[in-house]
């Protein structure tokens, strides 16, 4: 506990991100996991160009380098893979599923890594070893069963390597169904979905090298220092050419003011430190789409100024008139707007509306990322098609320095939907399965993460079977998803670490245990490697570098082979073959997809091969073949807005966010050291004026509960109360220990992304 400071205590934290901390605290977790000093070699021994892709997240590598990157937050994700515990089959014969239910999710992390095949027994109330192939026959019969192949869904998190999610995609379509609910669509779907209708493609723009040029760098709801921290250093970078970084955050992050590179021991032993954001605005939850319509107003505004006194015009006429339609409506509405509506529901003060777009409209280059806190609210597609709206009025898409940069979560999820996870696929992507397979594919569009609940709980999908992630504490409205998950007849589960949605089953249940990214794949003598798309694009590969955990597991693609052939047989895809070599999976890539010719030659190459992003070279795959803008007009009747209509002053905005020791759902930690939380989850961050409204203290305990007309109680008791620099009406809790306040079918718009950023709840004081 030493390292992690005491327990219960609240205070600000006064360094800059990064430093000697960022070290201390990794080492930590190395010890904590008990990493075998070989293994510790061989991961700092990493050549970047050639070697491991980090689990943490999808920031892509420095493509230059030779050395590891370090990262702290990457160090404690590749420790909590190659940690030298092991949950063993013996530790399932100890604790019952009941008892193991009764530990926190931080306790179920620490168990170590899965090592053998699990069956669940009914009668003991545990899970029991079962062999590989009596666990691939029980699914297959299991499928076969079912009356329609619709009644089974398949889950994917972004972890996966590409090679495993086209296996998983080609089984289950030749199985039958388009049902691929994956992370992705709790996280970045707005961006998938609300990019395509202006730029064409539902990717960024830009890469690494862009972020050497950009003049301004616009940082709009991501916590990068926590959840990014290598991005860090291209935002240092930027800082020190004089480049202007602001974030557009309700909280003014710690790991965005200043930073200690860790990668420059100088500045680290010197105590040196660089300043990253220059300004902070501070919207409410939600208003960014606000802000962003106020901001356009405000360049058009600036526009129709220079032209009436003959200046120098402000929109980008020739990008304009060149790539763009629908130029005409977008300024009549901009035109009409409200400046007093903009502002109010924006909740930034019109002098910072100007300050920001003053900057906006004088960068030569700007480049806007975003992260959660864009993507997780009820508008946040046409939010998105703002922001892309925003950028092409000033041209900023798709030249050097500029343009469009959705920062994506895990490590892989971008290629995952790339190489078909989607549960919307296109015809033409259907046609081209058809046309290399010779099998007709489903048509009918699948469910997502939120229809996959909805119909588990109204028995018309029977099969969960979840590759990676942890389903039922990633998705919201906590109770209604176990007890989806648990009216299932089966639920499958393939996992590195124990997790909660191993304990929430189906009727009948497999535990099947995988490799790890970082553990050595050899198949027939050969060290297999998988390959990955970062959030920019770079499609690279990535080798283990330790022996695996147990001798008993399987690759994620072995599993899917070998499941495939139970399921679908041999007669159509050779998938014995496919098990043992996945350079041959990258041929069925190559051949499905366009943008993936001669895919193992290429990846070869150092850091890669960037897959191509049309946008970003001014092709524009809309309708109209160019960039679209589009109108949106302000919602004033949201879920928030009934609610205040309901309860006044007393309806708040809820967000769940992320702490510095955690990966998604995967605790390692108590602390949150920027936010200065430590040795605790159970809190809530509240505006002083807020917390004396209410009658409370800091420190006293409270409830929460949600706002919604479904008769559903949704209520979170105990909360403590923590003062925090938080706009006014908005409130901060952990995910996923805050899900149960996320009602079901409270998603965004088109995205169907449940609003994890935006929830309408009331806060009471706690009475025990
Ligand atoms: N160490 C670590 N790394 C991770 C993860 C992890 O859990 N741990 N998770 C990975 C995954 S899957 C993802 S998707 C990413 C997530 O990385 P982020 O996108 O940074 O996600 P969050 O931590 O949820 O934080 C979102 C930020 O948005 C802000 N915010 C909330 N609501 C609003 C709003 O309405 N407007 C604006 N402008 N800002 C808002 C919050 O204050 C917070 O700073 O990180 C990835 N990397
Ligand atoms: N309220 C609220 N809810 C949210 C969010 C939020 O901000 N607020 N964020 C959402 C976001 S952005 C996301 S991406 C989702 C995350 O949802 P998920 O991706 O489902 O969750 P994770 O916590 O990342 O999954 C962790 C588990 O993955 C398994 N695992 C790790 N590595 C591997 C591997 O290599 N192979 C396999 N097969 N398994 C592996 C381990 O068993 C581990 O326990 O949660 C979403 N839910
Ligand atoms: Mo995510």
């Amino acid at each position: 506990m030493s390292e992690h400071d005491k327990p219960g205590r609240i205070a600000p934290y006064p360094r800059p991100a990064g430093g000697w901390d960022a070290i201390k605290f990794s080492a930590a977790s190395l010890r904590q996991e008990k990493v075998v000093l070989g293994n510790l070699k061989a991961f700092l021994k990493q050549n970047q160009p050639h070697g491991f892709d980090c689990p943490g997240c999808a920031w892509p590598e420095r493509r230059h380098t030779n050395r590891l990157e370090f990262c702290e937050n990457g160090v404690k994700a590749v420790a909590a893979e190659i940690t030298s515990k092991l949950v063993t089959a013996n530790f399932f014969a100890r604790h019952t599923v009941t008892e193991l239910m009764r530990q926190s999710d931080l306790e179920l992390e620490q168990h170590g890594r899965l090592a053998v095949p699990l069956r669940y027994d009914p009668t003991s109330d545990t899970y029991r070893p079962i062999e590989w192939d009596q666990a691939f026959a029980l699914i297959a019969e299991q499928l076969h069963a079912l009356d329609s192949p619709n009644q089974a869904s398949f889950y994917a998190s972004g972890r996966t390597s590409n090679e495993a999610a086209y296996l998983f995609q080609l089984f289950a379509r030749l199985y039958g169904t388009n049902n691929f609910p994956d992370c992705s669509n709790m996280c970045h779907e707005a961006t998938s979905r609300g990019l395509p209708g202006t730029v064409g493609i539902g990717k960024g723009t830009v890469t690494l090298e862009d972020f050497e040029l950009a003049d301004a760098i616009l940082i709009f709801g991501q916590n990068p220092g926590t959840n990014h921290p290598r991005m860090l250093g291209e935002l240092r970078d930027a800082a020190r050419r004089g480049a202007t970084i602001v974030s557009i955050n309700p909280l003014r992050e710690r790991g965005l003011e200043r930073f200690s590179s860790p990668q420059h021991a100088a500045e680290v032993l010197a105590g040196g430190s660089t300043e990253l954001c220059s300004l902070f605005i501070r919207p409410s939850l939600g208003g960014d789409f606000a802000l962003i319509k106020a901001m356009a107003k405000r360049v058009v505004e600036l526009d129709d100024a220079a032209c009436a006194t003959g200046g120098e015009r402000v929109l980008d006429v020739a990008f304009i008139e060149t790539h763009t339609v629908g130029i005409d409506e977008f300024l009549a509405d901009l035109r009409q707007e409200s400046w007093s509506l903009l502002i109010e529901e924006s909740g930034v003060p019109r002098e910072e509306i100007e300050r920001l777009t003053q900057l906006f409209v004088r960068a030569r280059s700007v480049i806007a990322t975003w992260g959660m806190g864009i993507t997780q609210h009820r508008r946040s597609v046409p939010t998105i098609q703002l922001l892309s709206n925003l950028m092409m009025l000033r041209g900023q898409i798709g030249r050097p320095g500029a343009g469009l940069c959705p920062v994506r979560g895990h490590s892989n999820v971008q290629g995952n939907r790339t190489v078909g996870i989607e549960e919307r696929p296109t015809a033409a992507f259907l046609d081209r399965l058809a046309a290399v397979y010779g099998f007709e594919p489903p048509r009918e569009h699948g469910l997502d993460v939120v229809a996959t609940i909805q119909a588990m709980l109204a028995g018309s999908v029977k099969v969960f079977f979840g590759l990676g992630g942890n389903f039922v504490m990633a998705a919201p409205d906590t109770p209604r998803t176990f007890e989806a998950m648990r009216r299932c007849a089966l639920t499958v589960q393939v996992a590195t670490k124990l997790n909660r949605s191993h304990l929430v089953h189906g009727q009948q249940a497999l535990l099947l245990p995988t490799l790890g990214r970082s553990e050595i794949d050899l198949q027939e003598g050969i060290e297999q490697s998988v390959t990955v798309e970062d959030s920019m694009s770079m499609v690279h590969l990535s080798r283990g570098f330790k022996p695996p955990a147990s001798d008993q597991l399987l690759s994620e693609v072995a599993i899917i082979a070998r499941l495939a052939e139970a399921v679908v047989g041999n007669r159509l895809v050779d998938w014995r073959a496919l098990a043992t070599d996945n350079s041959l999976i990258r041929n069925h890539i190559a051949q499905v997809f366009e943008a993936f010719t001669d895919y193992n030659r290429r990846v070869a190459a150092p850091g890669g091969f960037h897959l191509g992003v049309a946008s970003r070279d001014r092709v524009w795959k809309t309708a109209s073949g160019k960039a679209q803008f589009v109108v949106h007009p302000l919602d004033l009747d949201t879920p928030i807005h009934r609610a205040r209509r309901q309860y006044g002053d007393q309806a708040m905005v809820l967000m769940t966010t992320r702490s510095h020791d955690q990966y998604n759902t995967t605790i390692y930690a108590l602390d949150d050291r920027y936010r200065g939380v430590y040795g605790q989850r159970d809190v809530v961050f509240a505006n002083r004026r807020d917390i004396d409204r209410l009658g409370c203290r800091p420190g006293d305990r409270v409830d929460l509960s949600t706002i919604w007309d479904d008769g559903i109680e949704r209520r979170l008791n105990g909360l403590l109360l923590v003062e925090y620099d938080i706009p006014l009406g908005c409130l901060a809790a952990y995910f996923p220990e805050a899900n149960p306040l996320v009602p079901l079918d409270s998603v965004g718009d088109e995205s169907n992304t449940p609003t994890a950023k935006s929830i309408p709840v009331r806060m009471l004081p706690h009475l025990d």
